[in-house]
């Protein structure tokens, strides 16, 4: 009896412990021919996980590894003459340097005022807005905009000094572990907020737009990369009973070009579409705040990490939208803002062009079906020298050159309103 309990004590302490990450590789391999490619691409169908996927012959492409799953990888990569360098050789240690550094700047700056520049909890984060809110009711709000698997608010903050304008909307933190996605987004908001009446660019930015930001629109994934699994991705939709895997890649859920290249039906790979178009909460609070604004959005903007990239709709095709010259042009003002105020080097054009096929994307039904012209996804830092593990003294730099960029592709878009 006694063991009987203690090995369920330990099945329940195994289930509950932190996903180790000790000895995990990240390791890049370049493509040469169709046949290693296509290998690459089937390995999306697997629980593999992609960290640049594969795009084209000659494209590097970069993916994690466990310790125990190495030689027989080389040997599948082997067999179709697949050379490969390892990019990263200890993932968990990364992680756990990470975590220093969080713990440090959190004890260094106890009882002081939010710091921007360390990473924070969804709870930390709310707790940002609502003081927003109680400081300045006038110009901010904050609306509950869904209710996630484990009973989080989707929280939508509203900046605005009137009503009716034109929207200016952004998704942050849809994939879980792109953490700078969520401190850029809040640090831009936080810009708007106090700079607003004694800054002459932000007031008017304030005073033409209603500015809506989704703050984390993946509670429970990102919820889960501090408790459990600092890598997940998806949502946490546990998924029937049976299913092998838990969680939906909420980017590949939208009704456009759903369940095509660049998506998954397997329920373990990293980019599973879900078992419908807006089967998840997640993307239908999305869904349903962008009817509930009636065509008022005039630019959108999906935050990602990391690869330094500034992208263009289509994700689901090679095709460039009609409005793709008034796209790109203003696009090229926004990434040359960016690159001026510290030289980060940005790639810039559609994502089906320059990165690789993403079906059932935001930024693609923001652009097709809410008919936002101005809609973007943007990768911020860094090119993987980091990639999701940005170091929290990275997020200032981050978050003041995506938003430069974003000043002067906003000043340029007032001009057409
Ligand atoms: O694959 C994705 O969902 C995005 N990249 S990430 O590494 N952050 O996962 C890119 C999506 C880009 N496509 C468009 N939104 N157009
Ligand atoms: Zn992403």
């Amino acid at each position: 009896m006694k063991t009987v309990l203690a090995a369920l004590m330990l099945v329940a302490a195994v289930a509950a412990a932190k996903v180790d990450y000790a000895g995990h590789m990240v390791i890049r391999t370049t493509p040469t021919n169709d046949v290693q490619l296509n290998l690459l691409r089937r390995m999306q169908d697997t629980a593999i996980d992609f960290w640049q996927a594969p795009t084209f012959v000659g494209r590097a492409v970069d993916f994690r590894v466990e310790p125990q799953s190495y030689s027989e990888m080389a040997r599948t990569l082997d067999a179709v003459h697949l050379t490969h360098d390892i990019l990263h050789s200890d993932i968990g240690q990364m992680i756990d340097n990470e975590q220093q550094q969080i713990l440090l700047r959190r004890a260094l700056r106890a009882g002081k005022a939010f710091d921007f520049e360390n990473y924070h909890t969804y709870e930390e984060i709310v707790g940002l807005v609502d003081q927003w809110v109680m400081d300045k009711p006038g110009l901010v709000s904050k609306s509950v905009i869904g209710t996630t698997y484990e009973r989080r608010d989707i929280v939508m903050t509203t900046i605005r000094s009137g009503l009716n304008k034109p929207v200016f909307f952004f998704d942050c933190g849809i994939h879980a572990r792109e953490w700078i996605s969520p401190a850029t987004c809040i640090w831009i908001m936080n810009e708007l907020i106090y700079k607003y009446g004694n800054d002459a660019e932000i007031t008017s930015f304030v005073d033409a737009f209603e500015w809506k930001f989704i703050p984390s629109i993946n509670p429970d994934g990102f919820a889960y990369t501090w408790s459990t699994g600092r890598l997940w991705r998806k949502n946490r939709n546990p998924l029937p009973l049976g299913t092998p895997c838990d969680g939906v890649d909420i980017n590949r859920n939208f009704a456009v070009g759903f369940g095509g290249s660049g998506a998954s039906g397997s329920t373990c790979s990293e980019i599973y579409y879900g078992k419908g178009a807006f089967s998840e909460l997640e993307s239908q609070a999305v869904r349903d705040v962008l009817a509930s604004l009636q065509g008022r959005v005039k630019a959108a903007i999906s935050m990602h990490s990391f690869s330094q990239l500034w992208l263009a709709p289509y994700g689901y095709n090679t095709q460039y939208p009609s409005n793709y010259t008034e796209m790109y042009r203003v696009m090229e003002i926004g990434v040359n803002a960016l690159t001026a105020t510290y030289g980060t080097v940005y790639e810039y054009g559609t994502t089906g062009t320059l990165l690789y096929f993403a079906s059932g994307v935001t930024t693609d039904y923001y652009y097709d079906a809410a008919q936002i012209v101005y809609s973007y996804t943007i990768e911020v830092r860094d090119t993987g020298v980091y990639g999701f593990e940005l170091p929290p003294d990275q997020i200032l730099p981050t978050a003041t050159e995506t938003w430069n960029g974003l000043k002067a592709f906003t000043a340029e878009i007032m001009k057409t309103l």
